[in-house]
């Protein structure tokens, strides 16, 4: 069956891990995604977090997925000639080098167009025109730049990093959409375009709802949904909701049976006001149906602490599991707190390729996250990443380069 992207060609000019998600994802709808690394070292995850001694990590395989690998050292005058190359005959270059790096490589916006008009060229930065335009970034400085931090944590506590990594995979994917936008724009225009995703402005895109708290709270003085209300305080800023859910259904996770020793054992339990008379017949309420306190969204607003304890108190009678199929029959919403290991053997995310079982030359069998986005019309089928360069002559052979070139590139340190 023909993919999505069949025909584009990516150079991919990324490292870690937000440049690397995107073109992963670019590569599973099926596009032909280049990797260029430095000759020796390659990318600097495929030796970080190691697991087992001399392999390329995890963090590494499993970011690289269906790509191929050539190296190039574009500091050699020779290599970056083998760079223009690649420009010449690929239809978008993602990097997500530091800022300024590319053009310190002579890779600049009007070298590029000279050798192909055509070529989109996407990065990722840490933060898009401004003060800190300049600056290096990794994940959680751009949690915390983008908002997430400030507004994560419980009420009380330090502001909080996510587990999530919403600064570097979520800006991956904010980059995809915009490559795959200037692809289908480059149909009308014939041109390409530069595609920039800044870290800080993704974080913030995926906490917009927090602005619009902002606001709400600017003009009202309070969050009727917060933990804070109705006996706290609120300043001048979005406070940390804990586990509020902090929208228009309020939410809460919640002990289950076997939360002694299981510090998994917890339900995310959301009172969504249709569902309101179940979950009271539910946990044995049924006066809260009707009682003036309890009856409508607005009243239980001030009592969501006593509600969710009394909830709780049922849950706490039921395993997560148990309590979900309990749920679910009367349309409640709720979701059980999973573990990775919980996640990582749980069939139907196999069944879905959603969790994928890979095979690697050097680590042997490990699982990966398969692609989360699922096409009628474009499977995907996950292979294993590649080795450091693993495709360096054939990718210079369909550049035209003879084996005596390359061999002459090679004894020249330039591949
Ligand atoms: N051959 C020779 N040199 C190469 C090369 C190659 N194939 N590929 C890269 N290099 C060189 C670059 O030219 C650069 O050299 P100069 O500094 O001399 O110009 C050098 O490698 C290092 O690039 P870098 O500054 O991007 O790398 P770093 O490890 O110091 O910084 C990071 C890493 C992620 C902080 C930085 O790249 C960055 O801020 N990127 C943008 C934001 C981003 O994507 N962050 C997410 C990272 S994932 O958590």
């Amino acid at each position: 069956m023909s993919k999505a992207l069949d025909g584009v060609r990516v150079l991919d000019f990324t490292h870690v891990q937000s440049g690397p998600t995107c073109t992963q994802l670019l590569a599973w709808f099926g596009a032909d995604v280049i990797k260029v690394e430095r000759p020796g070292e390659g990318d600097a995850t495929r030796g970080q977090l190691r697991d087992i001694p001399g392999v390329d990590s995890l963090y590494f395989t499993m970011l690289n997925h269906n790509k191929r690998s050539i190296t190039i050292n574009t500091k050699n005058k020779k290599g970056l000639a083998v760079l223009d190359e690649l420009i010449k005959t690929c239809d978008v270059l993602v990097e997500n080098f530091a800022p300024g790096a590319l053009d310190r490589m002579g890779i600049t916006w009007d070298h590029i167009q000279k050798l192909n008009p055509r070529m989109i060229v996407a990065s990722v930065k840490g933060f898009g025109p401004g003060p800190y335009e300049d600056c290096k970034v990794y994940e959680n400085v751009a949690q915390c730049a983008g908002g997430s931090a400030s507004t994560t944590g419980m009420d009380d506590g330090l502001p909080m990093v996510t587990g999530a990594q919403i600064g570097d995979s979520g800006t991956g994917l904010h980059l995809a959409l915009g490559i795959v936008a200037a692809l289908y724009q480059r149909n009308t225009t014939g041109r390409g375009q530069k595609v920039l995703a800044p870290m800080q402005d993704a974080v913030l895109n995926l906490c917009r709802v927090k602005l619009r708290d902002q606001q709400r709270l600017e003009r009202t003085h309070t969050l009727h949904e917060y933990p804070q209300y109705p006996d706290g305080k609120f300043g001048d800023a979005v406070p940390r909701a804990g586990n509020a859910s902090g929208g228009g259904q309020p939410g809460s996770i919640l002990k289950c049976k076997g939360w002694e020793t299981d510090p998994n054992a917890y339900i995310y339990f959301i009172t969504q006001a249709a569902a309101w008379p179940a979950i009271c017949r539910v946990i044995g309420e049924e006066e809260w149906i009707t009682d003036e306190a309890y009856a409508t969204p607005q009243a239980r607003l001030l009592h969501l602490k006593p509600i969710f304890r009394r909830i709780e108190q049922w849950t706490m009678t039921k395993t997560k599991f148990e309590a979900m199929d309990i749920l679910n029959k009367y349309d409640i919403p709720c979701g059980p707190i999973l573990s990775m290991k919980e996640i990582a053997y749980e069939p139907a995310l196999r069944e879905t390729g959603t969790v994928v079982e890979v095979d690697h030359p050097t680590r042997g069998k490990y699982l990966t996250v398969g692609n989360p986005i699922k096409m009628s019309d474009s499977p995907t089928e996950v292979t294993r990443s590649p080795l450091l360069g693993e495709h360096t002559d054939e990718v210079l052979a369909q550049l035209g380069f003879g084996a005596a070139d390359i061999a002459a590139l090679r004894a020249e340190g330039a591949v």
